[in-house]
């Protein structure tokens, strides 16, 4: 009685009230932050140690000794193999104890390059291939540079901190100190820098937590500037625009996983996912640093408007003329681990992040195609019927969602027996119709003693501690709840024998599984997570392990879900992620809400994240909290359909909000919307394809492939997917009309050719067109240059559509040409990997249409094309011509809006063809 009396007070609590910033803390709050964040610029204390060089073939190592306290560090810089990346690492030379090393982020240990080593007096010079990094010895600094430019230096601004491990000092110099921001300035003036004397070094309470700090103050900071940049970018998960701001009178960016109530816009405050790497971009070339910090992290901003504010200080005083943009990457424990990617174009630099991260596997068909969710299906009945409607209103869906009220009293593994009493026949049903079902699994496991789950993790130790040993128990969704330690392999191993379908019966192999509060969320912790104290397998601190925590339940559940049936592709949605987590899951946006703002904001932030390796990337449809209006909800399923990740959501508190349920023209809307996607599927399956080949984003900002035009540096309204199609979906309420901006891929202002989708019209000219938009218009191009395979038939379910014939959209350049590709194979299993597949490669060139596949065609299609359209013709072509195998077929040509279309070639994806046309 009692604890369910807490847990609806608690509810009523988190659940009537919007976001509580003071639930969060500020840097001023933190006392490693604000420790940090003191640093004095230019002034670093930090120098190479004379004599202590040592030369390896891909690394050199010095000792670092910081001037004032003597504390002697090991610097190991290291070449990889591709030569565009350098690896700083700084750790104490002698710790007191071992510092925590980031695992399980990077896809596999990076390849060692090889260097030469040219020693000078006061610095030291690493070549590695065309590029090279000059470490400065005193004050220490290290540039680095892509092909003789300078394109990144580390500690340039002075700002490098390193706590050194100390035993806890008898009468700590804060004892008994407020610990407020006067007193702790107060104390600086006496002892400036000195990391003990801030009153939140060996212990440190906020709200009514207290966290212990058994090891003391053991931060590392480090500055990273971007001599090339002008726009800085990265670092999700931020409610925020694309480009970075400044920092300067405002908190840093916070990397630190958190499930955050009614989430605020523009906000620099942490959300669910935390990927800390960052790109500087600049009209010549793109670098960027991946640190390599699970532990809570600020990152302060330097951008041109801050800079204005120093320069002209400096101006004052003398100094240098204006600063280069950066960042300074602070975090609470761990060592200094960054990787700096050289570029120099922006997807180099993507692609150099993915080298180390991964990129996302390729998905079944189905998870490109439309999901539908709620809080709650509230039962067997619910879903089957939502499925039916979909049908009755010809709407194509392929996935039904259920949320954590399925489940026996938020026990995961189990199914409430009222509302679900047969989960397996519900399945069947909507797998007869080729539709999937995805249900909830999360991490917090109800401390009951008639769960399985429970008394196995108890019995065999299982759970995160206490560092007293004892079971760490917290609020959440179950009453009393446990977290498994994810990073035990014995936790994953246990976890993921779940998924075995002879462990959990009541599913079959094609339900699938969406990971959520695994930041992870403690409804009564502090800042609704995970006490910092607690201790992780190996002895690791939470703090030093806390942004990694959703990563190592994806690790357990991707690899239960690959064993559970080898040959199928594992589909797993999570809300927390850390660098690398890509390889496991695709993310979502959280819960966001059924605003305008909200709406803008998820395109804004699947970019930050598209770059830091997440391309799997949705927001929910509709807004999780509130109930949108008809138009909002018609322009969310627009703007969703050309999004990666597209799914419909509400909170349990929200309208009803099937597309039926709204008037027939908001139901028409969303329906056009819907089959816009779905006759797109070729193209996100191909994409999702390159995205695994290349490590390049499928969705991209402008500046990807428009580096030099400087318009594009800011715009996160309008993106690219791949560089084939421009999207800018109508975001505004009442919008009758929309600025797009087609990019110049010069400073002379020339462009590409843009085509519109629906008409085919021509977009010639560089700079901001008004585009004229009704409720249906989603503005969409296609760049000249580029061919698209797209099919034209819809179905109920992508699943449906395997053997559907494709078109093909061939929109010419301005000089008459284009290319494209398209992939096949049976969109479920891992036969492609065996070679199963059919990578085809379209040209188009002096009026031919050529084909020829990339690797051998080894997969059985019947699949065949329809129809080639052509736009940007200058004549209409009288007929054309169909040859194959030396035999020739005359096709018919139709106009089609302002393209034509070349009828029934009629040859399947799997042969070799040209095409003439004929004038
Ligand atoms: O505390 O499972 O972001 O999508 O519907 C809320 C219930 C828990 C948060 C997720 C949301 C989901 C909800 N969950």
């Amino acid at each position: 009685m009692r604890l369910a009396a807490f847990l609806l007070i608690f509810c009523i609590f988190k659940y009537a009230n919007s976001v509580d910033h003071t639930n969060f803390k500020t840097c001023e709050q933190s006392s490693f932050c604000r420790r940090c964040r003191k640093v004095t610029p230019d002034q670093s204390k930090f120098a190479l140690v004379p004599g202590s060089l040592n030369t390896y073939s891909d690394s050199v190592t010095a000792d670092l000794i910081h001037k004032d306290n003597k504390h002697l560090f090991t610097l190991k810089l290291e070449a990889l193999e591709q030569s565009d990346i350098f690896r700083l690492l700084i750790d104490e030379k002698t710790p007191l104890k071992p510092r925590y090393k980031v695992e399980h982020a990077l896809k596999s240990a990076p390849k060692p390059g090889s260097i030469k080593v040219l020693e000078g007096d006061a610095e030291l010079t690493i070549i590695s291939g065309p590029n090279k990094a000059i470490i400065i010895a005193d004050p220490f600094r290290i540039d680095f540079y892509q092909n003789d430019v300078l394109t990144v230096s580390a500690n340039a601004k002075g700002l490098m901190n390193f706590e050194y491990l100390r035993p806890k000092p008898q009468q700590p110099a804060a004892e008994g100190a407020p610990e407020n921001a006067e007193n702790a300035s107060a104390n600086e003036v006496q002892n400036t820098n000195d990391e003990i004397n801030d009153p939140g070094a060996w212990e440190e309470n906020f709200k009514s937590h207290q966290d212990s700090k058994p090891y003391g103050p053991e931060a590392i900071a480090l500055d990273f500037s971007f001599p090339q940049a002008e726009v800085l970018f990265g670092i999700p998960e931020h409610a925020d625009t694309f480009a970075l701001k400044s920092t300067s009178g405002t908190d840093p960016y916070r990397l630190y996983n958190v499930d955050v109530f009614e989430y605020i816009l523009d906000s620099k405050m942490a959300l669910y996912g935390s990927v800390p790497v960052l790109y500087g971009h600049g009209a010549q070339r793109t670098a960027g640093v991946f640190w390599h910090n699970a532990a809570e992290t600020w990152v302060d901003i330097y951008t041109a408007e801050s800079n204005v504010v120093s320069s002209i200080v400096n101006f004052v005083s003398g100094s240098r003329k204006s600063d280069p943009l950066a960042a300074h990457f602070m975090s609470e424990s761990g060592v200094i681990d960054a990787f700096i990617l050289l570029g120099p174009t922006p997807l180099d630099a993507f692609k150099q992040y993915t080298s180390l991260t991964g990129t996302a596997p390729l998905p079944q068909m189905f998870a490109l195609g439309y999901h539908q969710c709620r809080w709650n299906y509230n039962d067997e009945r619910d879903v089957e019927e939502v499925s039916a409607k979909f049908d009755e209103y010809d709407i194509p869906m392929d996935t039904m969602w259920l949320d954590i009220e399925y489940t026996d009293g938020k026990k995961y593994f189990t199914w409430d027996q009222f509302k679900f009493p047969n989960p397996l026949g519900m399945i069947k049903n909507l797998t007869d119709l080729g539709r999937h079902l995805v249900i909830i699994i999360d991490p917090h496991i109800k401390r009951d003693s008639s769960y399985f789950f429970h008394n196995d993790c108890t019995e065999q130790g299982l759970y995160v501690k206490h560092s007293d040993g004892r079971d760490y128990e917290g609020w959440c969704w179950p009453g009393s709840a446990s977290y498994p330690d994810f990073f035990n392999p014995a936790a994953r191993e246990y976890y993921a024998n779940q998924y075995a379908l002879w462990n959990f019966k009541t599913v079959t192999a094609d339900v699938m599984f969406w990971n959520d509060m695994n930041e992870p969320s403690v409804f009564n912790g502090p800042e609704v997570t995970m006490l910092k104290d607690l201790v992780h397998y190996g002895n690791w601190e939470h703090r030093d392990v806390h942004n990694l925590y959703g990563h190592m339940q994806l690790m357990g559940t991707f690899d239960g879900v690959l064993q559970r049936d080898f040959n199928q592709r594992p589909f797993i949605l999570t809300r927390a992620h850390f660098a690398g987590s890509q390889r496991y899951a695709l993310i979502w946006t959280g819960d966001n809400m059924a605003d305008w703002g909200h709406l803008q904001h998820s395109i804004k932030m699947c970019l930050s994240e598209a770059v830091a390796g997440f391309s799997f990337c949705g927001a929910d449809i509709g807004g999780f909290f509130g109930n949108p209006d008809a138009e909002l909800f018609e322009r969310w399923y627009q703007t969703g359909a050309f999004l990666p990740f597209y799914r419909g959501h509400a909170h349990i508190d929200t309208k009803r909000r099937e597309p039926w349920l709204y008037p027939e023209k908001t139901r028409l809307v969303v329906r056009d919307a819907l089959r816009k996607r779905y006759s797109y599927l070729p193209l996100w399956y191909t994409m999702f394809y390159e995205h695994r080949l290349t490590g390049e984003p499928i969705m991209r900002p402008l500046l990807a492939h428009y580096p030099k035009d400087k318009e594009t540096f800011t715009i996160d309204d309008e993106f690219l997917l791949q560089n084939r199609l421009l999207v800018r979906p109508v975001i505004h309420q009442g919008a009758t009309k929309v600025n797009v901006y087609f990019p110049a891929i010069d400073d002379k202002k020339n462009g590409d050719l843009w085509y519109d989708v629906d008409t085919f019209k021509k977009y010639a000219n560089v700079g901001y067109e008004s585009i004229a938009v009704d409720s249906y218009k989603i503005p969409v191009f296609q760049r000249g240059g580029t061919i698209i395979p797209k099919k034209e038939r819809i179905r109920r379910a992508a699943t449906l559509m395997k053997k559907d014939p494709y078109t093909l959209v061939v929109c010419l350049n301005r000089t008459g040409k284009a290319d494209g590709t398209l992939y096949v194979d049976d969109e479920k299993t891992h036969n492609y990997r065996n070679g199963e597949f059919n990578y085809i490669h379209y040209k188009f060139e002096n009026n031919l249409l050529d084909v020829d596949f990339i690797g051998k065609p080894q997969f059985k299609t019947v699949a065949w094309i329809e129809r080639v359209v052509i736009a940007g013709l200058e004549r209409v072509p009288k007929s054309a011509t169909l040859i194959v195998d030396g035999i020739s077929k005359e096709l018919e040509i139709l106009p089609f809006s302002e393209a034509v279309a070349v009828r029934k070639p009629g040859i399947t994806v799997q042969q070799v063809f040209n095409i003439r046309l004929n004038f």
